[in-house]
């Protein structure tokens, strides 16, 4: 039963790491946990309330520029989305793209791949779709397609470089220009640096929807990791840090208490929070700082009117 044993192995390694986080001076819990299927439809809730304007200021840069940014994409070229790719954006760029070698998912979640791969072949049926189920974080192996493409795209749309701290950001921008190969190009959606009150009233949505789905990381430890957070003893709270340029999500115990995880003991002062997500907004300039680190170069940059975010185009760079 290899499926059983994986399943098994890979819940006692997520569990060894919640615990770690937990233990640590400031306690900490990897926001890669919010996407449980439950957590998932939160934050596509979330997408569509009317504070948070990443999702659809995305959209509407993509919709606007869209002939622009297949032009250079140009033909024949092999997309390979880092993440499972439902999006609306994905679908704009395989409508738009001129012959198509491959499109090429790549994500953990097997279930999330085998389902973007049906219904995209259902509506895309003269594009070859390969999927990669593979932990993106980490160079792996590409596909062959049966068309040799000219070049290979990294696409990697809704600013979620910002949950990576800017080492890990790095690091994940080196695995882009890998996959990306000499003459590849990076197509990627970050979010832009801006006034404190707009940030905070996206990651503070008034229907508490982003409320829900970051108490929803407690339910799922208590659904799938046996252990018993008292939900209504925690608050969501989500704070910009204007030095750092970053939102810090947090889950504020309302009490003194303590909660077994895996058979531990975890215990929390009233007021004390556990640290959920790092959501940050760049500069231009900050961001073609970490591009160049990673060997990329920028060559086009799209934009909203009012500068909320961005979309970006980048060439590899060859030394
Ligand atoms: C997925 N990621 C880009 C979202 C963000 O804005 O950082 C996650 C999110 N967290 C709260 N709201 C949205």
């Amino acid at each position: 039963m290899p499926e059983i044993e994986n399943t098994d192995t890979a819940r006692h390694t997520d569990e060894q790491e919640i615990l770690a986080g937990l233990k640590q001076p400031q306690k900490i819990i990897s926001p890669k946990f919010f996407y449980d299927e439950a957590g998932s439809q939160l934050f596509d809730e979330i997408c569509q309330q009317p504070e948070y304007y990443p999702t659809r200021t995305e959209l509407d840069i993509m919709h606007q520029h869209i002939d622009e940014i297949a032009h250079l994409i140009g033909p024949h070229a092999s997309i390979i989305e880092f993440g499972s790719g439902s999006s609306i954006k994905t679908r704009l760029l395989l409508e738009k793209l001129n012959a198509l070698a491959a499109y090429v998912p790549v994500d953990i979640s097997r279930e999330h791949l085998t389902q973007t791969t049906q219904s995209l072949a259902a509506d895309f049926p003269d594009i070859e779709v390969l999927p990669v189920c593979a932990d993106f974080t980490q160079p792996f192996d590409l596909p062959t397609p049966k068309t040799l493409p000219i070049k290979n795209i990294v696409f990697f749309p809704g600013s979620t470089i910002g949950n990576f701290s800017t080492e890990d950001a790095i690091n994940l921008l080196r695995v882009m220009r890998t996959e990306a190969r000499s003459d590849g190009a990076l197509l990627i959606g970050f979010d832009l640096e801006k006034p404190k009150m707009i940030v905070e009233s996206a990651y503070n949505d008034a229907a508490g929807v982003t409320a829900k789905f970051n108490l929803n990381l407690l339910a799922r430890l208590n659904r799938e990791h046996s252990a018993n957070f008292e939900l209504q003893a925690f608050a969501h709270e989500a704070i910009y840090d204007d030095d750092q340029k970053r939102i810090e999500m947090r889950l504020i115990s309302l009490c003194q208490q303590a909660v077994h995880i895996s058979g531990e003991r975890i215990e929390l002062n009233a007021g004390e929070y556990i640290v959920t997500e790092h959501s940050h907004k760049y500069s231009l300039n900050r961001f073609k700082y970490m591009a160049r680190q990673a060997g990329f170069e920028p060559r086009q940059t799209w934009s909203d009117a009012d500068n909320l975010f961005c979309v970006q185009y980048l060439t590899a760079i060859n030394n």
